[in-house]
């Protein structure tokens, strides 16, 4: 049966192979068979002041990255958050439903706060937001990382809180879809973090539109240890499980034929083959890139998106006021 599936990533600048292998490239698995909608949720990205001309920037870029990677319009409604209305309004009728409590214990919150009094409040609701995303669809299926597992769960507590107190039809209950491997890519410089847009070592990760001298730097600098061993092992050897998970879903070969090609031979040797394999799977990808953001077709691409997510919006928004006795028309 097909699935309405619904997923999103922040036009943040950087996007990296964390995100392209814990999510876009599920985005593309799924298109054939579903009813995919994907937003570049630019009201996330204003919960830390940005400016509006990089904003607007990047908004494309990311638009451009997902046709890239091979996102089809004709199959996916691409389009940009804010273009759609419905996402705020939903966003505060469950931010009425919402506690503060089970906001307060979001670890992103935690982390990016810093328990500071004046981290804005934005900072604080966008799991809402993220929920009020998901909802608007009738999504089924939501392809994310691993680091989205609590705002999904937090997704599903709200729908199942809501649709107990207005009725079961009221929101459909999604499910988080998070891949075996690529799920969580770690930083290169540092193995226990995820590789993340905003951390202060560009070295850290591998953004899709890095030269190939960019990805060769950050890959032979990129910490493992001292025994010398390529070898899967999470708990002892994060940051060569790490670099190991990315060649696998890179190149295609199952981690356990990559440590028995690499017995025996050193990290050198190893890192140079993954230079090759990383650079290999992103020159198309940024080749495609530079022609699509040139085109000039991006802003139709993403006019029309935004006309299809708003029309599947208002059906899921006309029935919400409608439960909550909102409006008269
Ligand atoms: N390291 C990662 N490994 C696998 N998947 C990842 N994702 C993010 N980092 C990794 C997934 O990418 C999708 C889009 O992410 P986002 O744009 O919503 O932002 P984020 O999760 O906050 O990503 P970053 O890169 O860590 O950004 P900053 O530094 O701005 O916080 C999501 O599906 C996410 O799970």
């Amino acid at each position: 049966m097909t699935k309405r599936v619904f997923s999103g990533v922040q036009p943040t600048g950087n996007i990296h192979i964390g995100n392209y292998l814990g999510a876009l490239k599920q985005f593309v698995q799924l298109q054939d068979d579903n009813d995919c909608i994907y937003c570049i949720v630019d009201l996330h990205a204003i919960t830390v002041p940005k400016d509006p001309k990089i904003l607007r920037e990047n908004i494309l870029d990311v638009a451009a990255l997902y046709l890239a990677v091979g996102l089809d319009p004709e199959k996916s409604i691409i389009f940009v958050q804010s273009d759609v209305s419905g996402h705020a309004e939903l966003a505060w009728i469950l931010m009425c439903n919402a506690y503060t409590g089970e906001l307060s214990r979001m670890t992103q919150f935690k982390d990016k706060s810093r328990n500071s009094e004046s981290a804005p409040t934005g900072l604080f609701a966008y799991p809402v937001l993220m929920a009020a995303d998901i909802l608007l669809y009738d999504s089924d299926v939501v392809p994310v990382g691993n680091d989205q597992k609590q705002h999904i769960e937090l997704t599903r507590d709200l729908a199942i809180r809501v649709n107990n107190k207005y009725g079961d039809d009221t929101f459909v209950v999604p499910e988080g879809r998070f891949l075996k491997e690529g799920a969580r890519i770690m930083a290169l410089d540092d193995p226990t973090a995820k590789m993340s847009k905003s951390a202060e070592n560009p070295l850290s990760r591998i953004s899709l539109l890095d030269d190939d001298a960019k990805i060769k730097k950050a890959i032979m600098k990129s910490t493992t240890d001292s025994d010398g061993l390529i070898r899967f092992d999470l708990e002892n050897k994060p940051g060569v499980s790490n670099l190991l998970t990315i060649y696998s879903v890179f190149s295609g070969t199952p981690i356990a034929d990559l440590e028995k090609q690499y017995e025996g031979i050193g990290y050198g040797t190893f890192k140079n083959d993954l230079v090759e394999v990383t650079s290999g799977a992103l020159a198309p990808i940024r080749k495609r890139f530079e022609e699509i953001r040139l085109s000039g077709e991006l802003i139709d691409t993403l006019k029309d998106g935004a006309e299809r997510a708003n029309e599947a919006a208002e059906i899921v928004m006309r029935r919400v006021r409608n439960k909550f006795g909102l409006g008269v028309r």
